[in-house]
């Protein structure tokens, strides 16, 4: 009897983003409500936040004893993923297992002809309806080729099911937020319990390093304002949330629809935080109402810049320049919104000097917070087969950002790790003066604490050496 569904996040970690805090695995929440419509026992058990290995993932399989396990994956989480499927199975070979997200959803033919034993289903693309669908036909003893949007092995070969059609009405999804246990998730920066929402999902742009608008079909769906900050509302008064980020791709595509959220936002006065990532662009169609961004309560906006050439930004087909990446990160630092980019480094012409020069015009640039990526091409990405000759790195488990994945003609890999550290020494070193002396005391505060955190706790630490963290400790007078 099919009756107890478990959603894991996989045990991966990178000292990177997550060094700010504990973030909530919204795709689970979003999952484990639809399944529940048909009557199930579901619960999210978020590894990544506890911070488990497999023995203790095990203990927990042992305890519970579900009778599917479910569990997300992207490219850096996809061999995480896989290890606990195993170790689900080693526990009871007759728990169904199953894996979605994108990395499965592109490469599910590699992943299942190499992970036959762990792996029972695939679920390919958005995954709340498919996912239903095959626990009901499992707890029914339905055949599962007729639920569309899987993969999996039967007889020695790949089936593959009729697409998954996309979800027409966002607003008709009702993610379980209560079987989070709301008190391990925070961002430490602001000390805020958080919470990770999304008000649309896809874009329409197809930047060629990206695998968002690949997965969602380039096509953009939005919910309503009203349904949207109605949700905010209930994880404020339901469970103490005190700021949201908003994980979509895009979420401010549509100029009516996002000043209408920003009204909203402004006339119930929650008094929470917020953040986002968006397109230089739209920031700047925007400037005439960027002060409601920051009313409306976004302190914090990561801005899609990726580089200062060009070149570059025209072979990513970013559909941006550099003077309107100049002008977006001008007009949010004007209305007091802590800025947030990153540069990608690493293409193949990449030389010491192209480096060098990028993090000078970085702090040209002058965003709060800057980050020095590492060109990481998935391999289901458009930017793959540009540079497929240059990959020497195969252990996804590295595709993370800051490690090299591909080898430029004229840098070696450690040569580039290297410059890659010189460039966040350089940055920062510079801009802890900016934040000395910045007058906003919100923002000082926040610039601050995001440093210390990043001195202490990130991959940065122990690269930036003793002496030079005690230096810039006793300069911030942290
Ligand atoms: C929030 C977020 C985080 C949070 C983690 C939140 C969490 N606990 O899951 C933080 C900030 C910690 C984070 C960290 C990292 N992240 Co992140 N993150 C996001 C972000 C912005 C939003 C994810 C989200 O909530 N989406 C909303 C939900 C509803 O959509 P979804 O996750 O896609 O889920 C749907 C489907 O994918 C599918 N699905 C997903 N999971 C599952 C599971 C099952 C069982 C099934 C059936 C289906 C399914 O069904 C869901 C519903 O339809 C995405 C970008 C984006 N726009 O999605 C990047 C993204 C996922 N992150 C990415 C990366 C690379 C990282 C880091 C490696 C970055 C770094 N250098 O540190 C780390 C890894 C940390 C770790 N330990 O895993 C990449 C992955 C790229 C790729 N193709 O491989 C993305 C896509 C951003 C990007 N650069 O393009 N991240
Ligand atoms: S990088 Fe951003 S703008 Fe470009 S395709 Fe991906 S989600 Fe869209």
């Amino acid at each position: 009897m099919v009756e107890k569904i478990l959603l894991l996040t996989p045990p991966y970690h990178t000292e990177i983003i997550e060094i700010t805090g504990k973030w909530p695995p919204s795709s689970l929440a979003y999952l484990a409500g639809e399944i529940r419509k048909a009557n199930f026992e579901v619960e999210i058990y978020d590894i990544m936040t506890k911070d488990i290995g497999l023995e203790e993932i095990k203990g927990y399989i042992e305890e519970y004893s579900p009778d599917v396990v479910m569990i997300g994956a992207f490219t850096a989480t996809i061999n995480a993923a896989i290890d606990t499927l195993a170790k689900v199975k080693e526990v009871d070979n007759q728990i169904v297992t199953c894996l979605g997200g994108v990395h499965p959803t592109f490469c599910y033919d590699e992943v299942l002809n190499e992970n036959q034993e762990a792996i029972d289903y695939i679920i390919r693309g958005e995954g709340e309806i498919t996912a239903r669908e095959l626990v009901v036909a499992l707890r029914d003893g339905a055949d599962t080729s007729e639920v569309n949007g899987l993969a999996y092995y039967q007889d020695e070969e790949i089936i593959i099911t009729p697409k998954r059609e996309l979800i027409a009405d966002l607003d008709s999804l009702d993610p379980a937020w209560d079987l989070f246990d709301w008190e391990e998730y925070y961002y430490k920066i602001t000390e805020s319990r958080l919470a990770v929402i999304s008000s649309s999902r896809g874009c329409d742009h197809t930047c060629s390093f990206c695998s968002q608008h690949k997965f969602w079909e380039e096509k953009y769906r939005a919910r309503s304002p009203e349904n949207l900050v109605e949700e905010i509302k209930y994880l404020q008064q339901e469970f103490g949330v005190e700021m949201c980020m908003f994980g979509d791709e895009y979420p401010t595509k549509d100029r009516e629809r996002w000043e209408r959220i920003l009204n909203l936002l402004i006339e119930k006065d929650l008094g929470m935080y917020f953040t986002m990532e968006t397109r230089v662009s739209d920031i700047i169609r925007d400037k005439d109402i960027l002060d409601k961004y920051r009313e409306a309560g976004f302190v914090h906006i990561y801005v899609g810049i990726e580089s200062t050439k060009e070149e570059l930004l025209e072979q990513f087909n970013k559909e941006i320049t550099t003077d309107e990446s100049k002008e977006a990160l001008r007009l949010l630092n004007d209305v007091g919104i802590i800025t947030e980019c990153s540069f990608i480094l690493g293409d193949i012409k990449e030389t010491k000097e192209s480096i060098q020069h990028t993090v000078e015009l970085a702090l040209e640039y002058n965003p709060d917070l800057a980050h020095f990526l590492l060109l990481t091409p998935w391999p289901y990405a458009d930017i793959y087969d540009e540079v497929a000759d240059y990959v020497v790195e195969e252990d996804y488990s590295k595709y993370h950002l800051v490690h090299p994945i591909i080898e430029p003609n004229d840098m070696s890999r450690d040569e580039l790790l290297e410059e890659v550290y010189n460039c966040f020494k350089t940055f920062y070193m510079q801009k802890m003066k900016d934040y000395l002396q910045m007058e906003d005391s919100f923002k000082k505060k926040y610039m601050m604490r995001s440093i210390k955190i990043l001195l202490e706790d990130s991959f940065l630490t122990e690269k930036l050496g003793v002496a030079n963290m005690s230096k810039m400790m006793k300069m911030m007078n942290l």
